[in-house]
């Protein structure tokens, strides 16, 4: 079968079977668009190859497109973006794709490959090549020059002759964040609509994320690294807005979720950007997150100023100690310090946490409840503690707990690890006593009654998904009820 060497159909898979897209509540409460893969097209785009986007997360049952693609375009490539819970999924996908063109070439990028490189070559003969990194420039060296030149490609893991994968180590510089083009949004099947912030998350709709730096200089024991590594790259605050007012003019989106790790660790360009926004407003709003140590009274005047809706950052445990054995500077009156600074500077503030860290006990839970009840924060996220492959954790993680690593369920949403000294079902109470206690304040339920006028289109999504809320309630509910 004559296949075509210019094109390539790049896919986010969803992760896991389809009929459960509807009860998997962090699905339901947030999509948010494949940016690495959007940009990646783009890149492409700008010279004489094509590509084409299929998004199964938010478009859950897309086997059939995926088949009807390989049938009528014959692409020489498929590529998958894969995160560790979504990986054996893009293996099936890929397996799918194959029976239709046999000799397609399937391409690995994102952070679980990016982690684990040799091994799934090893493991997984389905997976052709593995991009460790960032794909724009690596994928279009690939595709110019063809599997066969693979060889001596940097970012690339590949099979040398005897079958044995080798990585051909690292690009030697980072893309110039401002040479590239804005992401192709318009490949994405149903946006801007289909893509939805958490809700309560975002004043008004339709509202998307954007990425404008890579990278972060610090190394949290839980957060996997391998993509970006420790640098940070940023665009200028002139690219920003651009992209910005181009997403608004072209898309008519009206609120922007920066999904940097880091947005304000530049500060320079976060100003600037404020001060382009002030100057010529777009009736944009913006939420962002940021670490405490790079943020003041005064940059969050300025923030406020230009449009910023809500401030997003980890707090990961109430727990000190705890927090001292996982990142740098733990500091939970610094942080608290700043929580009450964003507060005052009239910007919403959510509180990101971990529960199931290793050290975790009853008493460091009740410490971090204590501790975000203590605060004026608005919202927060808590998640269950995931040890992904890349993590600097992940390397002792047998000697700290019990570790179950199932790929497919390593969503942060159960506990697959489960720290030394607590159980599982019990680590499952505590974590529903957590938001349950946490609803229950009366504060809480004014504030969500305000989001009537402040989130209005929250609501309108409350009200349409709730059959799914109600079923991930109940099914939270049993777990909690369950006695080891
Ligand atoms: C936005 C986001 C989401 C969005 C969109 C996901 C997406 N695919 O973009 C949503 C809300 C759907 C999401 C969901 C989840 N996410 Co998420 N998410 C992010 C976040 C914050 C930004 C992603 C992003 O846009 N980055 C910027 C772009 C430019 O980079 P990129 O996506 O990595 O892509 C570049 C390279 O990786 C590479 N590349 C990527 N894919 C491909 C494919 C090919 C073919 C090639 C050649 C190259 C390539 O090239 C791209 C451009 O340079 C990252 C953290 C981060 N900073 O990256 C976490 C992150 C990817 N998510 C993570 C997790 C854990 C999850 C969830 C499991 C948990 C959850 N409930 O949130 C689910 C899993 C869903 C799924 N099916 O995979 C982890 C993944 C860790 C891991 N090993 O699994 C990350 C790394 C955060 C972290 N440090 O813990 N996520
Ligand atoms: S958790 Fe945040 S601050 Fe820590 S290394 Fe990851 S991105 Fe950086």
């Amino acid at each position: 079968m004559q296949l075509d060497n210019a094109k390539i159909l790049l896919v986010h898979p969803l992760g896991y079977e389809v009929s459960a897209a509807g009860k998997d509540i962090s699905r339901i409460v947030n999509i948010m668009p494949p940016i690495g893969l959007a940009s990646i097209a783009a890149y492409l785009e700008q010279g004489e190859l094509t590509a084409d986007i299929i998004d199964c997360y938010a478009h859950p049952d897309s086997d059939e497109k995926i088949r009807q693609y390989m049938l009528h375009h014959k692409p020489a490539w498929i590529g998958f973006s894969c995160t560790t819970s979504s990986f054996l999924d893009a293996v099936r996908l890929t397996k799918l794709a194959k029976e239709i063109c046999p000799g397609v070439q399937s391409v690995f990028g994102g952070s679980h490959v990016s982690a684990l490189r040799e091994q799934l070559l090893n493991d997984y003969a389905d997976v052709d090549i593995i991009i460790v990194g960032e794909g724009e420039e690596t994928l279009k060296e690939l595709m110019t020059n063809g599997a066969e030149k693979a060889a001596g490609i940097a970012g690339l893991v590949v099979r040398g002759r005897d079958g044995v994968p080798t990585f051909n180590g690292y690009r030697k510089t980072g893309i110039e964040l401002d040479s590239l083009p804005f992401p192709a949004y318009e490949k994405l099947e149903g946006f801007p609509d289909v893509y939805k912030l958490p809700i309560f998350n975002y004043p008004k709709a339709p509202s998307t994320s954007c990425i404008s730096s890579r990278g972060c200089p610090y190394a949290c024991s839980y957060c996997d690294r391998s993509v970006f590594q420790r640098s940070f790259r940023f665009n200028s605050a002139e690219y920003l807005y651009r992209h910005v007012k181009y997403l608004h003019e072209r898309f008519g989106i009206r609120h922007i979720n920066f999904y940097d790790d880091q947005f304000t660790f530049q500060r320079q360009r976060v100003e600037d950007f404020c001060n382009l926004m002030i100057a010529n407003p777009l009736g944009m709003t913006f939420n962002c997150a940021v670490r405490a140590e790079h943020i003041d009274e005064k940059l969050l005047a300025l923030m406020k100023s230009a449009g910023c809706w809500m401030v997003s950052l980890g707090i990961e445990t109430g727990d000190e100690n705890l927090l001292a054995q996982h990142r740098q500077n733990a500091d939970l009156n610094m942080l608290a310090n700043k929580i009450r600074t964003i507060k005052a500077a009239g910007i919403r503030t959510k509180g990101l946490l971990m529960m199931g860290l290793p050290g975790e006990t009853e008493k460091s839970i009740q410490l971090s409840m204590d501790y975000v009840f203590s605060l004026p924060i608005d919202d927060f996220n808590l998640s269950k503690f995931t040890p992904f492959p890349g993590s600097p954790i992940y390397e002792k993680i047998h000697s700290v707990g019990e570790f179950d690593e199932d790929w497919p369920k390593m969503d942060c949403m159960s506990f697959q690890f489960v720290p030394h000294g607590m159980e599982k079902e019990r680590m499952e109470e505590l974590y529903n006593n957590f938001y349950r206690t946490h609803f229950q304040r009366p504060k809480v339920l004014l504030s969500y009654v305000t989001m009537l006028w402040k989130s209005p289109d929250s609501w309108r999504r409350f009200i349409v998904d709730l059959a799914g809320f109600l079923s991930f309630v109940k099914s939270s509910k049993r777990l909690g009820d369950e006695k080891p």
